[in-house]
């Protein structure tokens, strides 16, 4: 591995943020961490925009080099930190790991972030309306996250076997995020069990 040294940009309560620790932390490896307060609109100033440019955390910088998105910065910690890989082996495995991510990176957690909600603010939503907005697009997202895992039978610890990998930490990240809005998991039965699973390992929890 390279010896460069790896530095966070993440915010506390970011689910992304959170994806991207979980990661470092299944690879073993050591970071440094800078808080990005977003509330204060930190990822917007002068400073942080020419660090990143995409003005989103998590940003991950390795030596000289500025990663962004937690997918992309995930498979590259994968690619230079062997040997136990955060994707199962067989391509159809692989391949149904990127489409479940997909599900929270893509499709759903984009949202609920903060800019989005502050759109929805200065359009006249109160504060109700905002609750529901999050809750509605948290429930669907894990509905069809489990109606995936409920096709492919999954009776495993984890999305793709008996150790966690991607799929496992991008579940996690959006269950913790229903945890916060005070959303029921249980009635959904995979999603729940794994969620418990992952919340078991220490790398998940800290
Ligand atoms: N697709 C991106 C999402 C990045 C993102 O939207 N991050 C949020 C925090 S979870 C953010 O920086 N929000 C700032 C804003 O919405 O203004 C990823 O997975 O890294």
């Amino acid at each position: 591995m390279s010896v460069n040294k790896f530095i966070l940009y993440g915010y506390q309560s970011s689910s992304a943020t959170k994806r991207v620790m979980i990661a470092l932390k299944l690879k073993h490896v050591a970071y440094d961490y800078v808080e990005i307060d977003l509330l204060e609109g930190e990822h917007l100033s002068p400073a942080f925009s020419q660090l990143n440019v995409q003005r989103k955390v998590p940003m991950l910088a390795h030596g000289q080099y500025s990663l962004m998105q937690s997918l992309a910065i995930i498979e590259y910690l994968d690619e230079i930190v062997p040997p136990q890989s955060l994707l199962p082996e067989s391509p159809t495995d692989r391949a149904w790991s990127r489409s479940f991510a997909g599900i929270f990176i893509s499709d759903y957690h984009p949202l609920i972030t903060r800019r989005v909600i502050e759109k929805l603010r200065s359009s006249d939503f109160d504060e109700d309306e905002i609750r529901g907005w999050k809750t509605y697009w948290l429930e669907e997202s894990l509905r069809v996250a489990e109606d995936m895992m409920s096709e492919k039978s999954i009776q495993s610890s984890f999305c793709c076997g008996s150790s966690p990998g991607l799929a496992d930490i991008c579940l996690f990240a959006q269950c913790e995020s229903a945890r916060k809005q005070e959303i029921d998991l249980n009635y959904l039965r995979n999603v729940s069990r794994i969620y418990v699973n992952c919340s078991k390992i220490d790398d998940f929890r800290n």
